[in-house]
């Protein structure tokens, strides 16, 4: 596994171009995307650094099409990205949370489409907790030209990379091209992203549960039942509220994280195109599972560009139980 072979340390650049070297017949466009999005990180990660200061914090007045506010740095941080996925000329289409439709690029020739949230968990930046970038990479299946919406669902199988950076105590970038999870620590005096987590595995079973427990009213009986087993066995509740750290920290420590139907959001509240499936493949990758409580959430076709859908995240037994109780409750 030539994994080893790349030593803690080494830039993301250079673990870019190394992975190119192993696949003698890439033209090195999804390289290329991919510092694009670690460019377009930076430039986020400074902003978010200095929203304390700069007054940038607080919601921009306007909606976006989930009815949520938007914040400010949701709206900076969508144009971060987009610029750079146009400028880089690899990307012929991108889907946003942020927008309505397809933005389209520009980029003709462009053979990827990006879906992604540019700025999850906006809610918590004004009490400075954690917040993420989620982002997938497809090849497009139309031939040239603007991107289709029948490139932009693809089932969540397709996808050639995903990821997510968090922006915490430190900022990391953690991503897979389906060769295993490589995480990416950033070093802000040098400006470069480093490899410090090679080759992530969760662990098989965890004693993390995350969820909004304050909704368990409305969960469905089978969710409430794996609740109730979680408590008996003195698992620890963990949930921050933004699901990247959350996802993050039962990724390197194990446990699960559970976003089902509720009252108020019938198919859960995250969106399969640009969340759940990113971190399926991720978690995948590593060794875990993602499912919908019944279904494994990468086998779902997408009908919408914004659908929701229930995810049940993390290490793999957990997850198994998790279903069997969905099933049980039947
Ligand atoms: P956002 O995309 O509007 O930022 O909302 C998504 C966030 C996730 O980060 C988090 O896991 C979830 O919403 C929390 O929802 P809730 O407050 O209902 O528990
Ligand atoms: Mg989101």
């Amino acid at each position: 596994n030539d994994q080893l072979a790349l030593p803690v340390g080494t830039t993301l650049d250079r673990f870019i171009m190394r992975k190119q070297e192993d696949f003698p017949y890439a033209t090195g466009e999804l390289s290329q995307l991919l510092r694009d999005i670690a460019l377009a990180t930076k430039i986020v990660n400074r902003e978010i650094n200095r929203a304390g200061l700069l007054g940038v914090t607080g919601t921009f007045g306007q909606q976006n099409i989930q009815g949520e506010e938007q914040q400010k740095l949701d709206v900076i941080a969508n144009i971060r990205f987009i610029r750079a996925l146009r400028n880089g000329g690899e990307v012929c289409a991108i889907i946003s949370e942020e927008e309505d439709h397809i933005i389209q690029t520009g980029n003709a020739r462009g053979k990827y489409i990006v879906a992604m949230d540019p700025l999850d968990g906006s809610s918590n930046i004004d009490v400075n907790v954690a917040i993420g970038t989620i982002f997938s990479i497809y090849r497009r299946v139309s031939e040239g030209g603007d991107g289709t919406l029948e490139d932009c669902l693809q089932n969540g199988t397709k996808q050639v990379a995903a990821g997510y950076i968090i922006y915490g105590s430190s900022t990391m970038l953690v991503y897979t091209t389906g060769c295993g999870v490589n995480g990416f620590t950033y070093e802000p005096s040098l400006g470069e992203f480093f490899l410090s987590h090679p080759n992530i595995r969760t662990p098989k079973k965890g004693k993390l549960y995350s969820c909004n427990e304050g909704n368990i009213n409305s969960f469905p009986d089978g969710i409430k039942a794996y609740i109730s087993y979680c408590k008996e066995q003195n698992y620890s509740g963990r949930y921050i509220g933004s699901l990247v750290a959350d996802f993050h920290r039962n990724l390197l420590k194990g446990g699960v994280y559970i976003y089902p139907p509720t009252a108020t959001s019938p198919n859960g509240k995250l969106r399969l195109v640009y969340e759940c499936n990113a971190l399926a493949l991720i978690v995948e990758q590593a060794g875990g599972k993602a499912s919908d409580g019944s279904e494994r959430i990468l086998d779902k076709t997408p009908t919408e560009l914004h659908q929701r859908c229930p995810l049940v995240i993390g290490s793999p037994d957990m997850v198994d139980k998790v279903e069997e109780f969905m099933k049980a409750e039947l």
